[in-house]
């Protein structure tokens, strides 16, 4: 399968594999002291140990208001485990807003492709965003500004800005039900509705969640989060069965949208 895609890493996934607490790769991590960089906080990255399968593609995840990367620190190596470097970051300051974490997300990723002590095992053609609450604002900021981006993922995004035409990055919209600070009907879903037609796009609902629902490791988080990664990020088609057909509401999903299939 590597002649057809010189990207996808690891075994072919499973229900079971991209639910699981650990994927397949055995992982590092190394923290980045804030003193050492500029234009953000500083962080912790997690990544594969081995370099067998060679490079790997690279998610910086920010954190939202008043909170530091240890809110976030679980995504680290679920994620990586599963075949990505990741960079959960702390931001200058925790007060800092959307926009600014948009430009810090950015800061981190050039970060590491280009000084930090991994940046021979990441494929820098090949990044993507994430974040909580204005964290996740701050992802979709990030995809505005640089278009590259294969993937993008706001967790419980909270933004003022509520339309992102502008985006050519592949984007799931990840929301809660019961989140009273960024509530779907004000953040998450106009988020999602605006983003262009012919993007590839979803928006999750989780069911029975709050707005720090992402704090915590959350199967349901992971799984759609791994999928997605894997399938724009590493163009691993492998992972499509869990976007498309599109997921049915559950205990977990209070709603699913999106395209299908996947064009990108
Ligand atoms: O990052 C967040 O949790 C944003 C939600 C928030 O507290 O906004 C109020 C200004
Ligand atoms: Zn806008």
């Amino acid at each position: 399968r590597a002649a057809e895609n010189p990207y996808e890493r690891g075994p072919a996934p499973t229900q079971s594999s991209i639910e699981a607490s650990r994927g397949s790769f055995a992982t590092s991590e190394t923290s980045v002291s804030r003193l050492s960089v500029s234009g953000f906080g500083g962080g912790t990255i997690y990544y594969p140990t081995s370099t067998a399968q060679g490079t790997f593609g690279a998610v910086a995840v920010s954190p939202g208001f008043t909170a530091t990367q240890s809110s976030i620190a679980w995504l680290g190596p679920r994620l990586a485990s599963q075949g990505f470097v990741v960079f959960t970051i702390d931001t200058n300051t925790t007060s800092d807003q959307p926009a600014g974490r948009g430009r810090q997300l950015l800061a981190a990723l050039d970060y590491l492709t280009k000084q930090s002590a991994v940046r021979g095992r990441i494929d820098a053609s090949r990044l993507g965003v994430m974040g909580h609450s204005m964290g996740g604002g701050g992802s979709l900021e990030a995809a505005k500004s640089r278009t590259s981006l294969k993937a993008a993922i706001p967790l419980t995004g909270w933004n003022t800005d509520k339309t992102w035409p502008e985006l050519r990055t592949p984007t799931l919209v990840v929301g809660a039900d019961g989140d009273t600070i960024a509530p779907v009907a004000s953040h998450s879903e106009p988020f999602y509705g605006s983003l262009p037609g012919s993007l590839d796009k979803a928006y999750l609902e989780l069911r029975g969640a709050s707005h720090f629902t992402p704090n915590t490791s959350n199967t349901t988080i992971a799984k759609y989060s791994i999928s997605w990664l894997k399938r724009f990020i590493d163009d691993d088609t492998r992972y499509e069965q869990f976007l498309c057909p599109l997921p049915q509401p559950s205990l977990t999903i209070a709603e699913y949208r999106g395209n299908c299939p996947h064009t990108s």
